[in-house]
């Protein structure tokens, strides 16, 4: 593998999931969105762990555990390094995305956010960015504003300094729509939240995965992504949060290994992230993300970001031609990432993904967990094809091909 250019078709031999028939067609698999395909790189470091490490982290004075404790927390250093984190202990492992925002809401705003106080959230949002928020602001008499959308997806700003007030506590925005592909400007907008004195928390689920992300360049104070999106084992994610953010937060769950001393009616906690991490963790998990990060390094961003852009060009053209398709979300490349959301005459989204099932092809039809984003187009669903480095122009094809079977049984 190299780092300036990227063959998608060396890198799929890299991906056994890859190669098996489906339906008597090889497989195309186009729901990277939902969750990506795993290397043998972190096959192999799941393997290795069970089989030779195998051991709780922390606790036990013995080699497999001081094995364990030094491959989970070399993990953490490299999720760390993979945001910008100024260093390991602002990474807290957690379940993935969805956790790591239900920590900021819970252990942070409960202990932040007041009655009549603002918490201002996207249309665009996926429900994990959404209903913890709505749970916040029901616990607490807190109010929920949006900021709103174009037709193209696009969040519309020009009344942002409307929408941020004294009362902002918090801004929760997504890096990347997983409903229609859409890359935020986050930047501008952490740094206008700034101004007011909120929080600003990222839901970087489908923005880790694609863009070299840094922390510190973005401006924000929290970002939360998942280790299965991209290329990591399931059940294991991370929030990055600046110091002493974590250090001032309350604990999010307790028991072990978030303590420091239990007293019959007091305990004082750990350190973070330790002081956010209660219970035994998803410690192959955590080794796996490590590989994942590793595998994704050394095929590099860049040339991943190259591949999808020219993949992402490729599939817009050919999907676009079918008749009857309308594609949702932005028409610039660069506010695009990586996935075509799309309808196709009168076919229902869920038809469409079983007809390009059949033909070995797997997309996701739905709402995406963003029904605010579809009800905004007067939708319920689209079908959304998702694209990532081992992607081909092969399977663009294929799609296409798809497509037009699905429009001749519609038309
Ligand atoms: N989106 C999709 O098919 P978890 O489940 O915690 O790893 O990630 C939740 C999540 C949060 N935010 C965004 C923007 C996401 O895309 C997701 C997961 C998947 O689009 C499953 S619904």
């Amino acid at each position: 593998m190299t780092t300036a250019t990227l063959d998608p078709v060396r890198i799929r031999r890299e991906f056994p999931t890859l190669d098996q028939s489906v339906n008597g067609h090889p497989l195309v698999y186009l729901d990277n969105a939902a969750t990506s395909q795993k290397p043998r790189a972190v096959l192999d470091a799941l393997g290795a762990y069970y089989e030779n490490d195998n051991s709780n982290v922390h606790r036990g004075i013995h080699e497999l555990s001081r094995r364990a404790t030094v491959a989970y927390e070399e993990s953490r250093a490299k999720v760390a390094s993979w945001v910008g984190a100024t260093e390991p202990a602002e990474i807290v492992w957690t379940r993935g995305t969805t956790e790591a925002i239900n920590l900021v809401s819970t252990a942070w705003g409960l202990n932040n956010v007041r009655e009549g106080d603002e918490i201002l959230i996207s249309v665009l949002e996926h429900h994990s960015n959404i209903i913890p928020w709505q749970l916040l602001a029901q616990r607490t008499g807190a109010v929920i504003k949006y900021i709103e959308i174009d037709d193209q997806g696009r969040w519309v700003l020009e009344d942002l300094s409307d929408l941020l007030t004294d009362r902002t506590k918090v801004v929760a925005i997504s890096h990347v729509s997983n409903a229609l592909g859409t890359v935020n400007p986050v930047k501008e907008v952490a740094a206008a939240a700034h101004e007011v004195g909120a929080l600003v928390l990222v839901d970087g689920a489908q923005g880790a995965v694609h863009i070299k992300v840094n922390v510190q360049d973005l401006g924000v104070d929290c970002y939360a992504f998942s280790g299965h999106k991209m290329c990591g084992p399931t059940g294991i994610g991370a929030l990055w949060a600046r110091r002493d953010l974590l250090d001032s937060m309350e604990p999010y769950q307790g028991g072990g290994e978030m303590i420091h001393l239990v007293e019959r009616e007091m305990s004082t906690w750990a350190k973070v992230p330790h002081k956010f991490e209660a219970g035994t963790p998803n410690i192959a998990g955590a080794i796996g993300m490590g590989a994942a990060i590793d595998f994704l390094s050394e095929v590099g961003m860049d040339a991943i970001a190259r591949h999808e852009r020219d993949l992402l060009a490729y599939a817009l053209e050919r999907v676009s031609a079918v008749g009857g398709v309308r594609i949702y979300g932005p028409e610039s490349l660069e506010e695009h990432s990586a996935l075509i959301s799309f309808t196709l005459g009168d076919a229902h989204p869920h038809d469409i993904a079983t007809i390009l099932d059949s033909e070995g092809i797997a997309v996701r039809a739905g709402h995406h967990c963003a029904q605010l984003a579809m009800k905004h187009f007067g939708i319920s669903a689209t079908a959304r094809a998702s694209i990532y480095l081992y992607n081909t122009e092969d399977d663009i094809d294929r799609l296409a091909e798809g497509l037009e079977q699905v429009r001749s049984i519609f038309a």
